[in-house]
């Protein structure tokens, strides 16, 4: 049976459903799954504690879902295709059969190095299939995987290594940046010099000169040779944990989000069908590395247990030009494409010729992630990718929440510009004043909770569950508080305002920097902006854009007026920003997020302790944008 949603009246029936029996709800999309003990209760929770369990003592394994599952319906069927960096070498295809194989061997590889149930197993692996295997493996035997960003610092490394104290480190020898090679394995030795872990095992990807530590460093395809392809699936509780993911909080230590299995596989599975609308057959891209929950959810595991075909790309948007993405589309045909904003305005600032040779026919549906899409991006998206044709599902989600939340479906709710619009079957929402009073009806604002558990909730913080309480927990009692500002409009549909540590509050106004950064966008010459708050003497706050814009033929300051002009005629006077700088860049975490703390930081004149930069992307534009500061 399936359980996709095909008609605008059939999303309100499920919705009302969801809501009115949820445990009926969620148990029927269960059954659709192979449990080797069926739960005794859907769903016991309390948001005090908070204590969250989903399919309460069932027994399964999630592996056993994509494969045994599935394997005689479609063995043979392409799991993942994988693109690699360099246009000129060929791809790969891997059919679910393979993959399973692959799996199943590596899960035995991980066990004869000693590595059981509920150890903690690193992955730091650039995107190959062998990151999906590595995964998939842990998952197999019952390890809890962390993956590690591939181009996080070895310090941001060696701090969740230890935090975890995992035992493994699956990795490379290095990976492929344009046409640069970047030390991998170098890093993981730095790394580890003081650290728990027992054995680490390095995919032979760039050929590159690394050094290898007798009894504790091993070659994949070493390790790998003559061992058996069947493993018994470990039987995991549905609440065991799946994985830790760390993400940045807005203080300085990154916490281990943690995910249980059950409801996690539920979720993931039952979103990504309905949201993306896949059929059998269609080939899904998803642009985000597998080191984001996005990967996680909607490249790996989502996917694979819907039976897709999943593309998996190694490089990045604008090598070996900026028309690699669209190269990818036409040569895999690609059919459901899910990208992030920030990518979406950098291939847009070259305007619309690398997109000239491609058909991009193949494309169905386009999807949107990570941040607020501007209108502008939005769009250009619409109109030059999708050819007027594709709905763009704008997907609001977390690490925290597992799964997408928000988001239309496609071709089957409507889109709106810059709104993820509504919620999904079983998502209860409510928008909260800062008093903590739920705001009902239409045309409200306030700040984005969850009142009721969704399978694929966060479950703790690892090692540290008062953090877990008291960051999602403890703002508004009884709810998960995402920390997200949110509209629900006239309509009823919801737009993300960004979060609410970034709402600007100028002369009792409330203001979203997401907002602001719209109307500076909608400058023809405007590339990107950000805009933060400042101590302003006068308004409580005032507001500070960062603006990179294309400054040829102009004059600075003239292009400055011009862009405050229109922002205060686009959103009010009150909106107009105090400060414009025009910068060469912004500075960003590898996943594409602006770090606003460090623009507040330079906005309010503070540069002597800018905090931990080293998840930037290019730490040296700091420098720049202090220096360009008037
Ligand atoms: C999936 C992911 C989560 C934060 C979230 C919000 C922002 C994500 C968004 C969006 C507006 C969207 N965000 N998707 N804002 N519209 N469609 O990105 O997880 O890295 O944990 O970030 O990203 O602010 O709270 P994560």
């Amino acid at each position: 049976m399936s359980d996709r949603i095909h008609t605008l009246s059939g999303y309100f029936y499920e919705y009302q459903k969801s809501v009115t029996e949820p445990e009926n709800f969620w148990a029927r999309i269960a059954d659709s799954f192979h449990w080797k003990k069926r739960w005794d209760k859907v769903v016991k929770w309390n948001f005090e504690e908070p204590n969250v369990q989903w399919f309460v003592n069932a027994k399964l394994n999630i592996t056993e879902n994509i494969f045994e599952k599935n394997l005689f319906a479609y063995g043979d069927r392409t799991a993942i295709i994988w693109e690699p960096s360099e246009p000129g070498e060929d791809s790969r295809s891997i059919s679910y059969q393979e993959l399973y194989e692959q799996v199943c061997q590596f899960a035995n590889v991980l066990l004869s190095k000693g590595i059981q149930k509920g150890d903690r197993v690193i992955i730091y692996m650039p995107m190959i299939p062998e990151a999906a295997v590595a995964m998939l493996a842990c998952a197999r035997i019952g390890a809890i995987h962390s993956i590690v960003f591939a181009g996080f610092s070895a310090t941001a490394l060696a701090d969740r290594i230890n935090d975890c104290q995992a035992k493994a480190i699956l990795t490379t020898d290095g990976n492929f940046r344009g046409n640069k090679k970047i030390a991998v394995k170098a890093l993981v030795d730095e790394a580890l010099e003081k650290s728990s872990v027992e054995s680490v095992i390095v995919y032979k990807r760039t050929g590159q000169d690394i050094q290898m530590q007798e009894g504790r460093d091993f070659w994949w395809h070493e390790v790998t040779e003559g061992v058996s392809t069947s493993n018994k699936a470990e039987t995991m509780d549905s609440e065991d944990p799946l994985f830790i993911l760390y993400t940045s909080g807005s203080t300085g230590k990154p916490k281990g989000v943690v995910h249980t299995t059950g409801g996690y596989m539920v979720y993931t599975k039952y979103s990504f069908e309905n949201v993306f609308q896949y059929s059998p057959g269609d080939v899904y891209w998803c642009t985000a590395d597998i080191g984001w929950i996005t990967g996680h959810s909607y490249i790996v595991y989502g996917p694979l247990l819907a039976g897709a075909t999943t593309l998996m790309f190694e490089g990045v948007p604008t090598y070996p030009d900026p028309g690699r993405f669209w190269a990818v589309i036409d040569k895999h045909q690609v059919n459901q494409f899910y990208t992030a904003p920030t990518a979406i305005r950098a291939l847009q600032a070259y305007g619309t010729e690398p997109l000239e040779p491609y058909k991009l026919d193949s494309l169905k549906v386009l999807g949107s992630v990570g941040e607020p899409i501007n209108e502008e991006a939005w769009k250009w998206y619409y109109t030059h990718v999708g050819k007027s044709h594709c709905p763009i599902v704008d997907t609001w989600w977390q690490t925290e929440t597992g799964g997408i939340l928000v988001s239309p479906i496609a071709g089957i709710t409507p889109t709106k510009p810059a709104f993820a619009t509504l919620p999904l079957p079983g998502i209860q929402l409510a928008i909260l004043d800062p008093e903590g009073n739920e705001l009902t009806g239409n045309s409200v604002e306030g700040n984005l909770c969850v009142k009721f558990p969704w399978p694929s909730m966060i479950r703790t913080t690892w090692g540290d569950h008062e953090r877990c309480k008291q960051t999602y927990f403890s703002t508004y009692k009884g709810m998960y508080f995402t920390g997200d500002g949110v509209k629900r409009d006239h309509d009823g549909y919801y737009r993300i305002l960004g979060r609410v540590d970034d709402v600007i509050n100028v002369s009792g106004h409330r203001m979203g920097t997401a907002e602001v950064e719209n109307a500076i966008n909608e400058h023809p010459l405007v590339i990107e902006s950000a805009v933060v708050g400042y101590p302003h003497e006068i308004k409580g706050q005032g507001i500070y854009a960062y603006v990179i814009c294309d400054t040829t033929n102009r004059t600075e300051d003239n292009l400055i007026s011009e862009i405050k002009d229109m922002v205060a005629k686009i959103i009010g006077p009150i909106a107009k920003p105090d400060k414009l700088q025009i910068v060469p860049g912004l500075p960003k975490t590898r996943s594409g997020k602006i770090m606003r703390r460090i623009l507040r930081k330079v906005a309010e004149g503070d540069t002597s302790n800018l905090g931990d930069t080293s998840t930037l992307l290019d730490p040296e534009v700091v420098n720049q944008i202090i220096a360009g500061k008037k």
